[in-house]
C-alpha cells in the first residue's frame, strides 16, 4: 500500500532539488507550448477548491507535452493588488505589503503541496516594484500614443464624500458609504480609449480558438453598430446631429428626444419656454445610473421642450423636441428621431405624452405594437408613406435614403461602438502609482523611463480622507520638483485590471530590468498555447489583455495579434447538495489543504479531472474523493504489488493498451479528462483479469497517470526501476494495427434467445458476420425446418436471427 503523506513530500522535495521543471527559454530547438493559468487574487483565506481544478487541466497538458518532446512554458504568479489588502491596511495602518507576501506565501505552499509542474523561479507579482515599473512603463507607452487620456466624462459624483464613485457604490442615487446623494458630473478622468481598439479586437475573435460564447459576449460588449448621422435644422435657427440604424424610417418621425444631461438642451436652453420643468426633469436624471434609465420595462418618462421645433430634412414636417432619460448624452450624438411605428421605447413614449405616430413600413399592425427592425428587416419588407422611397424594400431605402441625404450634404454613415472608455484611475492606495506629474504651469507630465519605476510610498495612514485618494496623505510624495519646475503627483493609482493586462508576457522574461521583455523571446513563446480559467472574466480581463497586447503588437513590441490561442472555462464546483460555494455559504467550502491531508494531492487531482467534463458545473461527492482513493491503490496493487509484469508479451492487453494510448492522447489533447480516466480504468480492470502483464504496457500507463497524479507516477516509475524522473520520458505511442487487427466476442441471438457465440475480428463486415452466425451448430439447430424472416446485425456485437 502507497504512503501519500511520505511519497507526495518525497517527490515535491525532488523536483526543487532537481529543478524539474525549470525552463530553458533559450532552448528553441524544440517545439514550444506555453500553457497559462489565469493567476490568483492572494487573498487571506487561500486556495479554494475551484483552483485545482483548472490548474490541474493545464498541470497535465503541460506534462504531456513535455513527454512528446516539447519545450514546456508552465508558470505561475500573483495578481497582487486589490481591495482586501487595502481594507487590511486601512484597518490594522500596517502597510498592505506584508499582508500580501504572507498570503503569496501561503498560497505557493499549497500550490506546491499539489504538485503542479510551475517554474517557480518565474514567479511574477503585480504589486511587486520590478513587475509593476513595467505595468508602468506600458502605461506611459500609451500616454504618449494618445490611447491613455484625460477625457471628460460623466461620472458618479458625491458632493458630501468629495469622491467619484464606481457604479456599484451608488445604491438608487445615494452612495453606499454614508447614503449622501450622488449625482451625474462631467469629470476629467484618466481613461484607455477602448473604442479605438474595437475593430481589430472585433477582427481577432475570428482567429481565435475559444468558447463561442465568450465570443459572442465579446462582441456584445464591443457593441457596433452601424447608422447615420443626420443633420436636423431647428426653427428660428440651430441645428443637431441624430444617429440612427434605421434612416428607412425617417419619414415617420413624429418628435425626437434629446437626452436631458447633454449640452444641446444647456444650449437651447434660453429658448425654452417651460425651463423650470425642463431643469427639475434634468435634476432627476443624474441622479440615475445608466442601467436604470435604459432598463426596457420602464416607464417612458419625460419632458417637452416648449417653443422648441426640429425640421424634417425630407420633408420639411415641423415635429416637436423632448427630452426624454431613455436618450442618452454620451452614445451616438445623445440625440435621437423618434419614430413610433417602428421603436418600442418611442411607441411608448408615445403614448405617454399624446404623440401621434406615422407606419413607414408595411407588414403588420402597429396600434398596440412597434414593428421594430428585428421583425422587419431581411424580410422583403416595403416602405409605405414615404413619398418618392414608398414601395422600396427596406434594405433598399436604407441605401436610398442615405445616398440622398448625403448628397443633400447633412448626413454621413457612422459607426458607433457601445464599448466605452475603459476609466484607469482609482482613489486607491494599493494599486500601482501613475506615472504622471500636472505641473504649475498646467501641463501634465509623464515620468522619464528613469524616473520608473514610481515606488508606492509608505504611508502613515493609509485611509483617504473626505473621500480623496490615500496618496493625498503622502505629503513628501506627491510634491515633484525637476529642472526648477514643479508640480504635483497623480495620486490616483491603476486599477486591479492592469497588471493582469499584460502579465503572460512577463512570464516569459520575468527577471528582465532593461525592457518589459526581450522580444526574441516573446517571438518564440507566443501565442499562449492554452489558457484556462473561470468564464466570470469573458469580459473583463479577457478583454483588457486582449487591448494592451494589440497595442504592443502595433507598436512591434509583441509578435502576436491575439495574445491567447485557445481558452477554455473550467466548470464551477459546487457544493455537495449542488450551491455554489464561496463566502456566502462557508459550511459547504472544501479547503482543498484538507483533502490533501486526508487523502492526497493525487486524489484530490484524479477526482477532480473524474467529477465530468472540465467545462461542466459539477457538485462535490466526498464518496467521490474516497473512490478515487481507492483506485489510485488498485493502480498500485496490480502493476507495483502484484507480480504480473512480464517482459514477454503475452499479447493479451494489445488492443486494450493500444486504445488507451490512442483515446488518453487525444482526450488530454482536448481537455475530455474524465473519459481519459474512465479508459485507464478499463485498462487496469483488463490488467486484474489476464494472467500477465506486459512491461511496457505498464509503464506506458503509468507515465499517462503521471500527468494527473505526478507523486504516484514518479513513485511507482522509479519502483520499476528507473532513476530519473519520468517527466521526461518520451510519451506513449500506439499501433493502430493493434487496434484494427483485434477481436470482439459476437453474439448470435435465435428469436431474441442467445444460441451462441464467436471470436472475430474487429472489423469483420455485416455479411461475413451473418455468414458465421448461421453457421454455427447451435444456430442451426434453432433454425432448422423454420424460414428466416429477417436477421440484424448490430456491428462489433450482436446477430439477432428472427425465424419461424
Ligand atoms: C431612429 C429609429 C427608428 C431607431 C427605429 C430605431 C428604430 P444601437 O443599435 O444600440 O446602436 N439611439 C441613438 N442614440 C441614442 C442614445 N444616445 N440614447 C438612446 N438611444 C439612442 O441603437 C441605435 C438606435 O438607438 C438608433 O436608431 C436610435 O433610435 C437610438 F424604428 O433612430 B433609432
Amino acid at each position: 500500500m502507497y504512503n501519500h503523506q511520505e511519497i507526495e513530500k518525497k517527490w515535491q522535495k525532488y523536483w526543487e532539488e532537481h529543478e524539474t521543471f525549470k525552463t530553458d527559454i533559450w532552448d528553441f530547438s524544440k517545439p514550444k507550448f506555453y500553457a497559462l493559468d489565469m493567476f490568483p487574487y492572494p487573498s487571506g483565506v487561500g486556495l479554494h477548491a475551484g483552483h485545482p481544478e483548472g490548474y490541474t487541466a493545464t498541470d497535465i497538458v503541460s506534462r504531456m507535452k513535455r513527454m512528446q518532446g516539447y519545450n514546456v512554458l508552465h508558470p505561475m504568479g500573483y495578481d497582487s493588488f486589490g481591495l482586501p489588502a487595502e481594507q487590511y491596511a486601512v484597518q490594522t495602518g500596517n502597510n498592505p505589503n506584508g499582508f500580501t507576501q504572507k498570503n503569496i506565501e501561503y498560497f505557493t505552499s499549497q500550490l506546491k503541496e499539489l504538485g503542479f509542474d510551475y517554474d517557480w523561479s518565474r514567479m511574477v507579482a503585480t504589486s511587486d516594484p520590478e513587475f509593476y515599473h513595467w505595468t508602468q512603463w506600458i502605461f506611459k507607452q500609451l500616454y504618449k500614443d494618445g490611447y491613455a487620456k484625460y477625457v471628460d466624462m460623466p461620472v458618479n459624483w458625491c458632493e458630501e464624500l468629495g469622491t467619484v464613485l464606481s457604479n456599484d457604490e451608488v445604491i438608487d442615487g445615494k452612495s453606499e458609504r454614508g447614503g449622501y446623494p450622488v449625482v451625474r458630473k462631467n469629470m476629467k478622468q484618466l481613461c484607455i480609449d477602448q473604442p479605438a481598439f474595437a475593430q481589430r479586437l472585433l477582427d481577432g475573435l475570428d482567429e481565435i480558438d475559444w468558447p463561442e460564447s465568450t465570443k459572442e459576449m465579446q462582441r456584445n460588449w464591443i457593441g457596433k453598430s452601424t447608422g447615420v448621422e443626420v443633420e436636423f435644422q431647428i426653427v428660428g435657427g440651430g441645428k443637431f446631429s441624430i444617429f440612427t440604424t434605421c434612416i428607412e424610417t425617417i419619414y415617420g418621425i413624429t418628435f425626437m428626444v434629446l437626452a436631458p444631461d447633454g449640452n444641446l438642451v444647456q444650449e437651447l436652453m434660453p429658448r425654452i419656454q417651460n425651463q423650470e420643468e425642463v431643469k427639475a426633469y434634468i435634476q432627476e436624471t443624474i441622479s440615475k445610473s445608466d442601467m436604470d434609465r435604459t432598463e426596457l420595462n420602464k416607464g417612458k418618462t419625460g419632458c417637452r421642450l416648449e417653443g422648441i421645433k426640429a425640421i424634417n430634412p425630407v420633408n420639411g414636417k415641423e415635429v416637436e423636441v423632448f427630452i426624454g432619460d431613455f436618450v442618452l448624452a454620451n452614445y451616438g450624438t445623445g440625440a435621437v428621431m423618434a419614430v413610433p411605428s417602428h421603436d418600442q421605447r418611442d411607441f411608448e413614449y408615445a403614448i405617454a405624452h399624446n404623440i401621434e405616430m406615422i407606419q413607414v413600413i408595411d407588414g403588420q399592425d402597429v396600434s398596440e405594437h412597434a414593428f421594430e427592425k428585428q421583425d422587419y428587416l431581411g424580410k422583403g419588407c416595403k416602405l409605405i408613406n414615404s413619398e418618392e422611397f414608398t414601395g422600396l424594400t427596406v434594405e433598399e431605402a436604407k441605401v436610398a435614403i442615405t445616398k440622398k441625404l448625403v448628397n443633400m450634404g447633412i448626413a454621413k454613415e457612422t459607426i458607433n461602438y457601445r464599448f466605452r472608455e475603459w476609466i484607469f484611475a482609482r482613489q486607491r492606495y494599493w494599486g500601482e502609482p501613475v506615472p504622471i506629474v500636472h505641473m504649475e504651469n498646467g501641463q501634465d507630465y509623464v515620468l522619464e523611463d528613469d524616473e520608473l519605476p514610481l515606488i508606492l510610498p509608505e504611508l502613515e495612514d493609509y485611509k483617504g480622507h473626505n473621500g480623496q485618494a490615500p496618496l493625498e496623505n503622502a505629503q513628501e510624495w506627491k510634491q515633484y520638483e525637476k529642472d526648477g519646475f514643479k508640480g504635483k503627483r497623480e495620486t490616483s493609482t491603476m486599477p486591479g485590471s492592469a497588471g493582469s493586462s499584460w502579465y503572460f508576457l512577463r512570464y516569459i522574461d520575468p527577471h528582465n530590468s532593461s525592457e518589459f521583455a526581450n522580444y526574441e523571446l516573446l517571438k518564440h513563446w507566443m501565442p499562449v498555447d492554452l489558457y484556462v480559467g473561470g468564464p466570470e472574466h469573458a469580459v473583463g480581463h479577457l478583454m483588457y489583455s486582449r487591448i494592451w497586447n494589440n497595442y504592443l503588437y502595433d507598436k512591434g513590441l509583441s509578435p502576436v495579434k491575439e495574445p491567447f490561442k485557445k481558452l477554455v472555462h473550467q466548470g464551477m464546483i459546487l457544493g455537495e447538495n449542488g450551491i455554489k460555494m464561496g463566502k456566502r455559504y462557508p459550511e459547504y467550502v472544501v479547503n482543498p489543504s484538507d483533502i490533501v491531508k486526508q487523502y492526497g494531492a493525487d486524489t484530490l487531482r484524479l477526482y477532480e479531472m473524474f467529477m465530468g467534463p472540465l467545462e461542466a458545473s459539477k457538485p462535490w461527492n466526498s464518496k467521490g474523493v474516497e473512490g478515487a482513493k481507492k483506485w489510485l491503490e488498485r493502480v498500485y496493487r496490480i502493476l507495483i504489488e502484484s507480480d504480473k509484469l512480464s517482459n514477454t508479451n503475452s499479447h493479451e492487453l494489445d488492443y486494450i493498451y493500444n486504445q488507451t494510448v490512442k483515446k488518453v492522447t487525444n482526450d488530454f489533447e482536448t481537455l475530455g479528462f474524465n473519459t481519459a480516466i474512465s479508459q485507464m480504468m478499463v485498462f487496469i480492470n483488463e490488467c486484474y483479469k489476464v494472467n500477465s502483464i506486459y512491461k511496457p504496457y505498464a509503464q506506458g500507463l503509468i507515465q499517462m497517470l503521471s500527468c494527473i497524479c505526478p507523486h504516484i507516477g514518479e513513485e511507482m516509475w522509479q519502483l520499476l526501476g528507473h532513476e530519473e524522473s519520468i517527466a521526461y520520458e518520451p510519451w506513449p505511442i500506439y499501433d493502430e494495427s493493434k487496434l484494427v487487427s483485434s477481436t470482439f466476442t459476437c453474439v448470435v441471438q435465435v428469436n431474441g434467445k442467445v444460441r451462441g457465440k464467436f471470436d472475430v475480428p474487429t472489423d469483420t463486415d455485416q455479411e461475413e458476420l451473418k455468414e458465421k452466425a448461421l453457421s454455427l451448430e447451435s444456430v442451426k439447430k434453432q433454425i432448422d425446418g423454420k424460414t428466416i424472416r429477417k436477421i440484424i446485425v448490430v456491428k462489433g456485437k450482436i446477430v439477432n436471427i428472427v425465424a419461424n
